[in-house]
């Protein structure tokens, strides 16, 4: 047989390599009528989460907060034991005439001293301000710790209580209560207060805010009082910073002085 018997005339294969294209870019499932059409296994479809109610948020928010401080205090508190030196944590707060100050306001200013011994301890602080009208002795003015840190236009700057917890006045963290103001001034040293210089809360770079009027403690009857406690005007405040303990140790031996000339004025009198 000769080769041009053997093969196709050129005429008909270019019909057949087409054919034998199309067979194999077609899927199987239409290559093969009467094939089983391959169709995806039905897949289990997922159920929505039920939302949780504000309740249950507000007790993951807690929960979470309290898993955070638990791992930041672990962290801390190896290397920073309670009364181990070099330990103990400082701040300090030089406060300042509001800037958006009525010229009829007194103009107090002042120095604010936190320390605490480790990260998680209660914290103590001097409260040293002069400036109020002398002859209103014996009044009784507010001071708290406010949520923001830049007074440049006014202490109104500062924004609302710090309240990380959402707990109503006058139990946010920096409610450091009332001050009784004698001569003009104050001078009070406080232990045992719950804001903190460490941790997801720490009040450092937040401020410390001194009002013209008294705190209700939250008793005064309207919402305003459970919100900030009804203090009044913002005449003073400053932001908490960092320090080392040294302003805290002369605080400390003033106030022992103070103390001790107290004591000996007490018993000439007596
Ligand atoms: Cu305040
Ligand atoms: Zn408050």
């Amino acid at each position: 047989m000769s080769p041009a018997a053997r093969c196709p005339p050129p005429a008909m294969l270019a019909p057949a390599l087409l054919c034998a294209h199309l067979l194999l870019a077609a899927p199987a499932s239409r290559a093969w009528p009467g094939a089983a059409p391959d169709e995806p296994e039905p897949q289990p479809q997922p159920q929505p989460e039920p939302e949780p109610g504000p309740g249950a948020v507000a007790a993951q928010l807690s929960d979470m907060h309290d898993k955070v401080t638990a791992i930041w205090q672990q962290l801390t508190q190896r290397a920073a034991e309670p009364g181990a030196p070099g330990s103990a944590l400082h701040a300090a707060c030089r406060v300042q005439p509001s800037a958006s100050l009525d010229p009829a306001q007194p103009r107090v200013s002042g120095l604010v001293l936190f320390r605490q011994p480790a990260p998680g301890a209660p914290l103590e602080a001097f409260f040293h301000l002069d400036g109020f009208p002398a002859e209103r002795n014996g009044s009784r003015r507010a001071i708290h710790v406010h949520r923001f840190g830049d007074l440049s236009p006014g202490c109104e700057a500062a924004g609302p209580h710090y309240n990380p917890r959402a707990a109503p006045h006058p139990h946010h963290p920096g409610d450091f209560g009332n001050f009784a103001v004698r001569d003009g001034r104050v001078r009070k040293h406080r232990g045992g207060l719950a804001a903190s210089l460490a941790g997801p809360h720490s009040i450092v770079g937040r401020a410390v805010v001194v009002h013209a009027g008294e705190d209700d403690l939250g008793r005064g009857g309207d919402p305003a009082s459970l919100d900030h406690g009804n203090a009044g005007r913002r005449l003073a405040c400053c932001v908490v910073g960092v320090c080392g303990p040294l302003p805290w140790a002369r605080a400390a031996r003033e106030h022992a002085e103070r103390r001790k000339r107290r004591r000996d004025s007490d018993c000439q009198a007596a």
